[in-house]
């Protein structure tokens, strides 16, 4: 049977079909998501929860003369299906395929690419500007969830909008949820919004307007269908002092109880989200505002799938699963651990000795582990919402006052938090240990979401101590190290599983600055090869030596450790007796492990050759798994051992192809 889905070429087509082929083709759309997402994995709730949103959206607007700019655009899946990527949509997230987020080298649909929270207000007030200044008509809508509201630079660009511009169209996509449950004041408030039936009445002018269109009265039905100011009314703004000064949540009441309102935005609000008709006659009245406007939208995440619905965490951003039931694919018995939940659970066994210890996350629980100390020890873990900066800073005030916290915070994630790792962590010395989970790649998310800058970003700062485990064994023992130090500690390991070795009984104290060497020279008269194999490259490092010693190599293998302070002592007396030096970061060649060792051996005088193996000054595109990228980007056994070769004039005529390539 054909689909509606399937006559959408373009996102014109969508104001061809009548108000029931619409909701025909939300269904649709909810059915590709699943199957599709069933095989892929990726964000399957929260773009259940914006199909009617972004149909309305296409239906109301143009792209791409219009812009849509998406938060995070971990939801404009929907939007992809509607701009001309259906066809490719069973390739999402996957090698060649499309990315998992907006991409401006993608579609022209795309104006604007993300994947870090809290940019899209700010992104579209500058289009907004822009378009202002050169006289154009465009609009401009920005989609923000309500987690976005917890973030800093959303509220930067609130202050700023009605400075700026007259016409901008916000739309708050509130769903309760950020990946977990959402935290905070601002979601107390949005809360309250959508309970207390003082905000709900139908804004006048926008009532009016519904009348005038065509089935407007059907949509003022639908729009007054929920009873007793609760979800799916329109509220107007009531501007009117509350009854005390401090409300129970601990919000001021002073003005406009609104807080938009206050910032000169218009509200209209809160609003089924799941309505098609009134959210297109609530987008046409938006369209006509010469005031900029936000418009509060009453999602669900998972709509149309009761396994998302009923676990809105698992599906924010889930791997392949059964379509019938839900179920993810069961861990291979014996499968080695996530490293998140080493450090999670390593953390609670921390925290249980040493009272100073608290956790801390920027809005991410599950993704960093640290679920575990909020399950185990809910009063030392402190989730402040998608707000990194605020997390380091949060800490350092801790630190100040004898604490020693633990942030668990993504490494690319971790970036936007730089200044503060900086002026209020490093300047002052302060205890605090950072777990830099997704440090190396995010194969299937792609650039925004792969770590590979934080040794070159964190390097180059007095006082740190940086260190990459090997294995999870050795992730235990930094976190052990790094909670007994008085300075700041960084410590960096991949995604996913970790290596499969057994965790010791109990944790040993690590040497600070102090490489493990795994295999020495024999001194059997061949060629001296010195691999250093950082964090997960040792296991590559030594996969090569195996190889090379069987080519008639003599091979060391050292674990470096620490990027910060470097083994001094190690890297030379390898480097000296070795003929050639390789190094392998899971990190951009730039500025990483490599380049400290260069940096060493030219102060040291010593002059053997490095090899660096490493990813390359570019940024790196998105792939169905991590080793395809590797293989790709010659992160690989095969291409240290070609690399090895080149150096001593031997090269396999089979790999020279992959040299290039790197
Ligand atoms: C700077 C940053 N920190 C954390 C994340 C991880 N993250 C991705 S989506 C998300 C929650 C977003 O919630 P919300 O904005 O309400 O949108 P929803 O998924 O609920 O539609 C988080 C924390 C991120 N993408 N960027």
């Amino acid at each position: 049977m054909s689909r509606y889905l399937d006559m959408v070429a373009e996102p014109a087509h969508v104001k061809n079909l009548t108000a029931s082929q619409l909701l025909q083709l939300a269904d649709e759309i909810r059915h590709e998501l699943i199957t599709v997402l069933a095989k892929n994995g990726g964000h399957l709730g929260p773009n259940l929860g914006v199909v009617e949103l972004t149909i309305a959206l296409h239906r109301v607007f143009s792209t791409p003369k219009d812009k849509f700019v998406w938060d995070v655009s971990h939801q404009a899946y929907v939007h992809k299906l509607l701009t001309g990527r259906k066809d490719r949509f069973n390739t999402i997230r996957t090698t060649g395929g499309l990315n998992g987020f907006a991409l401006r080298t993608e579609s022209p649909h795309d104006c604007y690419g993300a994947g870090h929270a809290g940019t899209a207000l700010s992104a579209a007030l500058g289009m907004a500007a822009a378009r202002d200044k050169r006289g154009s008509d465009e609009h401009v809508v920005c989609i923000f969830g309500d987690a976005a509201l917890t973030n800093g630079i959303s509220f930067e660009a609130l202050n700023n909008i009605a400075h700026t511009t007259k016409r901008f169209i916000g739309i708050l996509n509130d769903n309760e949820w950020s990946i977990a449950k959402n935290v905070g004041a601002i979601s107390n408030y949005l809360n309250k919004l959508i309970t207390n039936p003082r905000y709900n009445k139908l804004a006048r002018d926008f009532e009016s307007f519904v009348r005038r269109l065509p089935k407007g009265e059907l949509a003022l039905k639908l729009a007054h269908k929920a009873e007793g100011g609760v979800k799916g009314a329109i509220t107007d703004v009531a501007l009117r002092q509350t009854g005390s000064l401090v409300d129970a949540d601990g919000r001021g009441g002073y003005g406009s109880p609104i807080i938009f309102e206050e910032m000169g935005l218009r509200y209209l609000g809160p609003i089924d989200g799941h309505d098609l008709p009134l959210l297109i006659s609530t987008l046409e009245f938006a369209r006509t505002c010469d005031q900029p406007i936000v418009i509060h939208l009453l999602t669900q995440k998972g709509k149309g799938f009761d396994a998302a619905l009923k676990s809105p965490e698992k599906f924010h951003g889930t791997g392949p699963y059964d379509v019938s039931t839900g179920d993810s694919l069961p861990a291979k018995p014996g499968a080695p651990p996530m490293y998140q939940d080493v450090m999670g659970q390593t953390l609670v066994k921390l925290c249980q000795k040493d009272n100073t210890l608290v956790g801390i996350t920027a809005a991410m629980p599950s993704g960093t582990g640290l679920k575990h100390l909020e399950k185990a020890m809910p009063d030392r873990y402190f989730d402040v919402g998608i707000a990194e900066e605020h997390a380091v800073i949060f800490a350092a005030g801790m630190a100040t006052m004898g604490f020693h916290p633990v942030c668990a915070i993504y490494s690319s994630f971790l970036q936007r938090a730089y200044d503060c790792i900086h002026h209020d962590i490093c300047l002052q010395d302060l205890p605090v240990t950072f777990c830099m989970d997704r440090a190396g790649l995010s194969a299937n998310d792609g650039p925004t979401h792969h770590g590979l800058f934080d040794i070159a970003y964190l390097r180059c700062l007095p006082n740190l101590i940086a260190m990459a485990p090997k294995d999870e064994d050795e992730l235990v023992d930094m976190m052990f190290t790094a909670t007994h130090q008085r300075h700041p500690a960084f410590i960096r390991y991949p995604r996913g599983a970790a290596e499969g070795v057994p965790i010791k009984e109990e944790p040993k104290l690590l040497e600070i600055g102090k490489a493990e060497v795994i295999q020495n020279f024999s001194s059997n008269g061949k060629k001296k090869v010195a691999l250093f194999g950082l964090g997960p490259m040792c296991a590559i490092a030594r996969k090569a030596a195996i190889q090379l010693a069987a080519e008639g190599f003599d091979c060391a293998v050292i674990n470096p450790r620490f990027t910060k302070p470097l083994d001094a002592g190690t890297h030379e007396f390898f480097g000296r007796a070795a003929e050639v030096v390789v190094t392998l970061e899971d990190h951009a060649l730039m500025g990483g492990y490599g380049s400290a060792v260069l940096e060493l051996f030219s102060e040291k005088g010593v002059t053997t050759p490095v090899v660096r193996i490493g990813w390359p000054d570019q940024f790196i595109e998105h792939a169905s798994t991590q080793d395809e990228l590797r293989k790709k980007y010659g992160l690989s056994v095969e291409n240290t051992v070609a690399k090895v070769k080149a150096q001593f004039g031997e090269v396999p005529a089979q790999v020279t192809k992959l040299i290039e390539v790197v």
